[in-house]
């Protein structure tokens, strides 16, 4: 009788492991869009607010050097590819109805046009293994909300239900039409006249959870329509703003209340969903990634199209550039990971990462492995939750644009290896060859002084480093144009 009462307590125990190692984290990451690093309380905004964040700051690991690419699609590309998508893809801009299915380097341009860009790719490849597909395979329930902008301009293919996602609710585009209710946004239905998209999207989330499959884990990619443009914000929370504007010191350069109301929408979204995981007990068994996909708008906002105010949609500041630009302003974003028992609370971690780790971080949260021949280019973060250092190793963009948003400069690759960032700004030298500017971020976070020509050393090491990675991952890189003629003067 003991014997078998003690075989009975042993297996009771071997089955409460089992089932407790093949107990997977759940997953789910909110994407914010156009949110700058700046924009946030977390990284020392006095103007917006932003308590959800904090919350999850308080119990996780925020990250000081978070970067993504610098524009929307390329930068979702690479969420849910874990790759490089501007150099491996040939997919680096948002994509429009000039991307291309193939995108190639042209010949030549037009005759006033310095140098020749090559195409952006219009869609996520169906060969690519997405994260989502990869929990799938893990036995997880998927789920995408909110803006896409992985698929071609006005077509159906290349969504979220070909790159694993069993359910999805809104394929956006580049932005909503509305943030009140209609929407415009495809595969959302709309709600009640002036319903806001936020608390549409939250609540949807929260149903997901509610009705999950309790029998398997769930990944949801909330991928959030804030603050992107349309600028419109709840009108309670504009007037709320606009008063807090009259009583903020005179550094304050953070002005503008349309945008503080939408990233204030945005931080009440997160507070819903991290709600309801307490609610619903799910809070110690989720590993959540807040995370935005570019830096801030830092251009004006005409009044012509409806906006309240003519002013910048936010300020990167101290960050140079923003959105559309490889400055840190439009490349450097919030981040921060919660996983409770598995990343330490109220950490702030120092160290350089991107968007390309969150794939195999989550791969190794799960006990997963990616495909064998698999491309993944960025690394475990799992050393970082163990207050280990993660091995150095450089970060890359490719961004070959001809870029607008600041005056003399154009599109450019840039590789960050400890303090140092150099850029190769294609055709930025008068003769039309390619120009080499070296920052030291760490101790130059405005970008202010190139110091190429102090550091000959060291901007030759990088610049061996970042054109083998451009020569090795085969991208289309820019070319001065041969059709070029000098203006007359
Ligand atoms: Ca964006």
């Amino acid at each position: 009788m003991t014997k078998n009462l003690f075989t009975l307590f042993v297996s009771y125990f071997i089955f409460l492991g089992a089932a407790l190692s093949s107990e997977k984290s759940n997953v789910l990451i909110f994407f914010v869009d156009d949110m700058g690093w700046s924009d946030t309380q977390v990284n020392g905004s006095t103007f917006y607010e932003s308590p959800a964040q904090l919350r999850l700051a308080k119990e996780g690991m925020a990250f000081s050097q978070a970067y993504a690419q610098p524009l929307c699609s390329p930068s979702r590309a690479a969420l849910l590819s874990g790759m490089y998508p501007g150099a491996r893809l040939n997919l680096s801009r948002a994509i429009t109805g000039g991307s291309a299915d193939t995108p190639k380097l042209p010949e030549t341009n037009k005759s006033n046009k310095k140098m020749v860009w090559p195409g952006s790719r219009n869609h996520l490849p169906a060969e690519v293994h997405t994260i989502a597909e990869a929990l799938k395979d893990e036995g997880f329930q998927t789920w995408h909300l909110g803006k896409w902008h992985l698929r071609a301009h006005k077509s159906t293919k290349n969504g979220p239900q070909e790159h694993g996602f069993d359910k999805w609710i809104g394929v956006g585009g580049s932005g909503p039409g509305s943030y009140f209710s209609p929407y415009r946004v495809p595969e959302l239905e709309d709600g009640e006249k002036g319903e806001y998209l936020g608390e549409r999207m939250s609540r949807e989330a929260c149903e997901l959870l509610e009705k999950r499959d309790q029998s398997k884990p769930f990944f949801m990619y909330y991928a959030c329509f804030n603050v992107h443009g349309p600028y419109m914000g709840k009108d309670s929370l504009v007037k709320y703003y606009e008063e807090k504007l009259k009583k903020m010191p005179e550094e304050n350069k953070q002005t503008n209340p349309v945008m503080a109301a939408m990233l204030h929408s945005m931080d009440n979204e997160l507070e819903v969903i991290l709600n309801k995981l307490d609610e619903l007990k799910l809070t110690d068994n989720t590993l959540v990634v807040f995370a935005s996909d570019n830096g801030g708008v830092h251009w004006e906002m005409g009044k012509k199209k409806g906006h309240k105010y003519k002013m910048p949609v936010t300020s990167n500041y101290p960050l140079r550039g923003g959105k559309c630009s490889w400055f840190e302003g439009g490349v450097r974003i919030p981040m921060t990971i919660r996983w409770p028992g598995n990343v330490p609370a109220n950490q702030k971690s120092n160290t350089p990462v991107h968007l390309i780790d969150l794939y195999p971080t989550i791969l190794s949260a799960v006990k997963a492995k990616p495909k064998t021949e698999q491309i993944l280019d960025g690394l475990d973060l799992a050393p970082l939750f163990q207050n280990e250092s993660l091995q150095e190793r450089p970060l890359f963009c490719h961004f070959p644009r001809n870029l607008t948003t600041e005056k003399g400069m154009s599109g450019a690759s840039f590789i960050r290896l400890g303090d140092y960032k150099l850029i190769r700004m294609y055709g930025g030298n008068a003769d039309r060859s390619d120009k080499y500017i070296l920052y030291n971020v760490k101790n130059d976070i405005g970008e202010a002084d190139d110091i190429s020509a102090q550091f000959p050393e060291k901007t030759a090491e990088l610049k061996k480093k970042l054109n083998s990675w451009l020569k090795e991952t085969g991208t289309l890189i820019p070319k001065p144009n041969p059709a070029y003629k000098l203006p007359r003067k």
